[in-house]
């Protein structure tokens, strides 16, 4: 029987220590959903800390993101209070394994969402929309893992940084997004990569947390997922990221 409590302290560990480990798939014979068992259990760690949950973020909700790692089927992990960083913030690498970065849109909840809706539905509950990026940071050996241990890694979520939050906001279907590292362009894309309008993954977000037994609360943060596949980050770089209509969010790695 796979221990998920073990599993669980073995991933918290390796991220709360920023070290690497062996794939859990390795040794272990595990499920995707036992990857979500191993999730929330190493989240309710987290909590134990004092950490909060704001939000959800999806992932290889685009084409660049599933072709960069292999993986095909879309995947969600939870946020808490303690991962973001500050719109401008700085980041210290030695808190990380081998953090990547990539742009994605947030959205802001003004009222819950709770299982399967549709997307004009999943839309009338947002309050605000900014750009964002979501720092990734697998703890597996070399950023290599089968969707069990991605999942069960929290999807490799280890911060996120929002802009400025947007109220009302422009068509999200087809929105230019650039990011940049020290001014040079490493990644460019369109919002409507993610799923063809990142307002589906919100919807995806609401029926996937419903199929766990949870929902998505008033004030939370919802991650659309990258548009763009993810760049490595390197001490000293200015990350930014500007999005059409959106505006921009950036941060320093120190
Ligand atoms: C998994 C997380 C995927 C996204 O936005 O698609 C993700 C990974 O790439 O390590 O966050
Ligand atoms: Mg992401």
């Amino acid at each position: 029987m796979t221990d998920i409590n073990l599993l669980a302290k073995t991933v918290d560990n390796a991220a709360a220590q920023a070290r690497a480990i062996p794939q859990i798939s390795n040794k272990t014979d595990i499920s995707v959903e036992d990857g979500y068992s191993v999730q929330a259990a190493a989240f309710t760690r987290r909590l134990g800390r004092g950490e909060h949950q704001v939000g959800v973020k999806m992932g290889f909700t685009s084409r660049a993101k599933m072709v960069q790692m292999g993986l095909n089927d879309m995947i969600w992990g939870r946020l808490s209070d303690g991962m973001l960083v500050e719109d401008g913030g700085s980041i210290d690498l030695s808190q990380y394994v081998h953090p990547r970065v990539e742009p994605e849109i947030a959205f802001l909840l003004g009222r819950p969402l709770d299982g399967t809706v549709t997307v004009a539905e999943a839309q009338a509950a947002v309050e605000a929309v900014a750009p964002a990026m979501e720092i990734i940071d697998s703890r597996y050996h070399n950023f290599k893992f089968s969707l069990a241990d991605v999942v069960a890694d929290n999807c490799s979520s280890s911060g996120f940084v929002v802009g400025v939050w947007q109220k009302p906001w422009p068509d999200l279907s087809n929105l230019g997004m650039i990011m940049e590292f020290d001014g040079r362009p490493v990644q460019i894309g369109s919002s409507g990569a993610i799923l063809g309008h990142p307002a589906r993954a919100l919807a995806a977000a609401s029926r996937l947390s419903g199929e766990a037994g949870e929902r998505l609360e008033a004030g939370w943060i919802i991650m659309a997922g990258g548009a763009t596949a993810a760049e490595a980050l390197s001490p000293g770089i200015y990350v930014r990221t500007t999005v059409e209509a959106l505006g921009a969010v950036a941060f320093t790695v120190d």
